[in-house]
């Protein structure tokens, strides 16, 4: 066996890595040929490998700075001189014949030219002629024919293993696939029929291959070990006598292999090995590895069928690859139209998101989701609690500034998310608008990812007596698993094209939403304008003639006394008072939209003394029965307009008053906390306190509860319960709209009725 020569470890990590120890120059061959480095343009040999005297019958010392010719004969010789000035592609392999102790040796011949020298390999072979093209398309037909018919990637890799096997007769035949981070999986395996075990599936780390090996890979697509316990084949002189450097063997054949891959083969129990490469858009797709478990010597003609079979295999895995990636296209096309569709039917974004609900999982392939728009969450399917969720939401808030973020491990960015890994190990979300905290989150749960690792990873390194860790092939293939916890299957990239493209056309959506939203404020902003300055110019214009009657019923009653008879006065009576009743209408009319027109002055007002202020004059003016005003608790000072709510707090608690026929008549004022939502007393969660004017009156009918609120609309007799205009509570209602709240009514007839109100201290946006 091979020593495994000692790394120095200065590389990152303080781990060690092979490719200190280049590859592409390892001073030696494998000993199934004879290489040779040559000088142009009379190549004379510069450099040979020590294996001559085994494979040509002659001492490497008699062939060291001779010409060509001397082993070659002149006429081959001077072939190949003139095969170095072509392209070396189409002329290999060069027939060689070396006539030696009276034997006639045949040659592969294989020439290139790497790092400004020449290379010449002779490789052995048995057949006399070289194969013609009719024989090197009988030996591949089949195996393209094979792989061209399949249309999937999982059935063009089956193809492709089996193919492979019947092409190369090795023992074992895997297709191997490299995922992002560099590490693969067995996800096709043929098998001759002496192999029992099986690693279809296994999962092979990073390191299993070093970067070095597999940037060779698009060098030199083919790599054959005839035998892992064949003695490599040093080169004399070592250094390259022009150069002084080791020979570069990138392009060889046969380069000799690193001593730690050939352990780790000989770890499997790998004699023979062949690997292609498999490529897709100039990145490395994943390998063909072929074991055979004795020596298994690969002609280069079977090499060249090989590299073509695996180009051929190459170029069927783009279109198949995009065959597979369209379908699942559709699928999450079509869970996106249905979602649009919902949403332009639905009266807001998160009726038209719920309603869709299935559709919105998936678009991403997810299995719970959270909207969250203007800081409300609603979320469906499997989801961490909603006040964990709230919390994720805050934290993205604050580290995410992209519209969309995903990730396939989120305890690695917000450790909280450990909580409910069984839920949300994978998240991906789509900021809609950061201002108004407009956010989609997917939720993919933790996949207790039973990887069949092909021995432990950190078997790859072992202490040696020095202390320095070691970089070494594993000793053991069996089979352990190691659960990748904490992690989710990885968010593909169509899923997030299709999270992006869902993004804007929601975008765009909202955005014509919000257009048309605009215009219609504006329409209403401009039709309320106009109905106040009608109110008011009419309710004006009407007043001079209204005076003006009333004036003349006067008039007639003075001047015409003696005249009228007693039936006359009364009607002349009648007159004046629905004159005055009248007015009292108009002016209410013009008080209602003078309130429409006018600005509101907001100042820190003090509720108590406003209050107060509305009850004296209240007392004032009613000199009926006493009531009890019950204030529990003292009143917040709030910023808002004091006339306009002295004018509201005067309404209610004079309404209360009014239609009220309880001996004991109480009036309570008061207010409820922010945010203290209660369904009873339909108290919605609101941020702004909830005032309220509680009375033990008549109460209000539930059918009525509606159209208290409706202007000179009275539920009662007009002079019952003391008269007037019937726009109390309309100027109420007003009043706390212009202040951007809202007013409603809860009663129980014969119990008594409550006003609640808000009076937010800012205008809704
Ligand atoms: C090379 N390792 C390789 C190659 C393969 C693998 C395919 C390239 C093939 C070749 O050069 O012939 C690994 N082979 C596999 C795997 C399977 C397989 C995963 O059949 C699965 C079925 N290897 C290690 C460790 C080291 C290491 C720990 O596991 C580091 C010390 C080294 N691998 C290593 C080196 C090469 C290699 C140095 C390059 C060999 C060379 O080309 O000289």
């Amino acid at each position: 066996m091979i020593q495994t020569p000692a790394i120095a470890s200065s590389a990152v990590n303080g781990l060690p890595s092979t490719e200190e120890e280049s590859i592409r120059i390892p001073g030696f061959i494998k000993p199934y040929g004879v290489l040779l480095a040559l000088e142009e343009p009379q190549l004379e040999i510069l450099q040979i490998s020590h294996n001559t005297q085994e494979i040509l019958g002659i001492p490497p010392e008699q062939l060291l700075n001779q010409p060509l010719e001397k082993l070659l004969g002149t006429r081959q010789a001077s072939e190949l001189k003139k095969s170095f000035g072509g392209d070396f592609n189409s002329i290999n392999p060069l027939r060689i014949s070396i006539k030696q102790s009276g034997k006639t040796l045949l040659f592969d011949g294989i020439i290139h030219r790497y790092d400004g020298v020449a290379i010449l390999e002779l490789l052995p072979t048995k057949s006399k002629s070289p194969s013609t093209f009719f024989n090197f398309y009988h030996s591949v037909k089949t195996a393209t024919d094979r792989i061209q018919e399949t249309t999937t990637t999982v059935e063009l890799c089956e193809a492709a293993a089996q193919e492979f096997l019947n092409l190369t007769k090795f023992d074992r035949v895997m297709v191997y696939k490299f995922d992002p981070e560099g590490a693969g999986t067995v996800v096709a395996e043929a098998k001759g029929e002496s192999v029992k075990d099986s690693y279809l599936g296994l999962y092979y780390p990073a390191t299993d291959i070093p970067n070095e090996a597999r940037q060779l890979f698009f060098l030199n697509k083919v790599r054959v070990i005839p035998d892992v316990n064949d003695p490599p084949v040093a080169l004399v002189p070592a250094h390259h006598p022009k150069t002084h450097k080791p020979l570069d063997l990138s392009l060889a054949n046969l380069r000799g292999v690193s001593p730690f891959h050939i352990e780790y083969l000989q770890n499997m129990g790998v004699v023979g090995s062949l690997v292609i490469a498999l490529t897709k858009r100039n990145a490395l797709w994943g390998l063909i590895s072929c074991h055979h478990y004795s020596p298994k010597p690969v002609s280069y003609e079977l090499q060249t069928a090989c590299e073509f079979v695996g180009q051929v295999m190459s170029l069927e895995l783009v279109s198949e690859e995009e065959n597979d990636d369209l379908d699942y296209k559709i699928e999450l096309n079509t869970a996106q139209s249905r979602l649009l569709e919902s949403i332009a039917m639905a009266q807001t974004l998160r009726e038209g998101l719920i309603q869709a609900c299935p559709s919105l999982l998936e678009l991403v392939s997810a299995q719970g989701c959270a909207i969250c728009i203007n800081g409300d969450i609603t979320v469906m399917g499997a989801t961490p609690h909603l006040d964990d969720v709230r919390d994720l939401v805050q934290w993205l808030e604050r580290e995410v500034q992209d519209n969309m973020f995903f990730t396939d491990c989120l305890s690695s960015h917000y450790p909280v998310a450990e909580q409910f890994k069984d839920v949300a190990s994978g998240l991906l979300v789509l900021t809609l608008s950061k201002i108004q905290k407009q956010y989609l989150l997917w939720f993919r749960p933790e996949v207790i990812q039973t990887v069949s690792w092909a021995g432990n990873p950190e078997d790859s390194y072992q202490v040696d007596e020095t202390g320095v860790r070691k970089l070494c092939p594993r000793q053991s293939f069996e089979l352990w698993k190691e659960t990748v916890q904490l992690k989710s299957h990885p968010w593909r990239t169509v899923e997030l094209e299709a999270a992006q493209e869902f993004r804007s056309a929601l975008v765009g959506l909202i955005l014509r939403q919000v257009d048309e939203l605009t215009k219609m404020n504006l329409e209403l902003a401009r039709s309320n304008t106009e109905l106040d300055a009608f109110a008011y110019i009419s309710s004006h214009d009407l007043k001079e003639p209204l005076r003006g009657i009333h004036n003349y019923a006067n008039f007639l009653m003075e001047d015409y006394r003696d005249v009228l008879d007693e039936a006359g006065v009364a009607k002349l009576q009648t007159l004046v008072r629905l004159t005055q009743r009248m007015e009292n209408l108009i002016n209410s009319l013009l008080h209602y939209s003078r309130l429409g027109r006018a600005e509101l002055s907001r100042k820190p007002t003090d509720l108590n003394e406003l209050v107060q202020q509305a009850i004296a004059t209240l007392k004032m003016s009613q000199s009926r029965a006493s009531v009890d005003f019950r204030l529990p608790r003292p009143l917040p000072t709030l910023e808002c307009d004091r006339t306009q709510v002295t004018e509201l707090f005067t309404n209610l608690i004079s309404n209360a008053i009014k239609y009220n026929d309880n001996p004991e008549k109480w009036v309570e004022i008061g207010f409820i906390e922010s945010k203290i939502g209660n369904k009873n007393a339909k108290i919605p969660y609101s941020p702004y306190p909830t005032f309220y004017v509680r009375d033990n009156g008549i109460g209000i009918p539930e059918q009525h509860q509606g159209k208290i609120f409706q202007i000179f609309r009275r539920l009662h007799a007009q002079d019952d319960y003391g008269g007037g205009s019937g726009a109390g509570l309309t100027i109420a209602k007003k009043i706390v709209e212009h202040h951007g709240g809202e007013i409603w009514v809860s009663s129980q007839p014969a119990e008594g009725s409550t006003f609640y109100f808000t009076l937010p201290e800012q205008e809704k946006a």
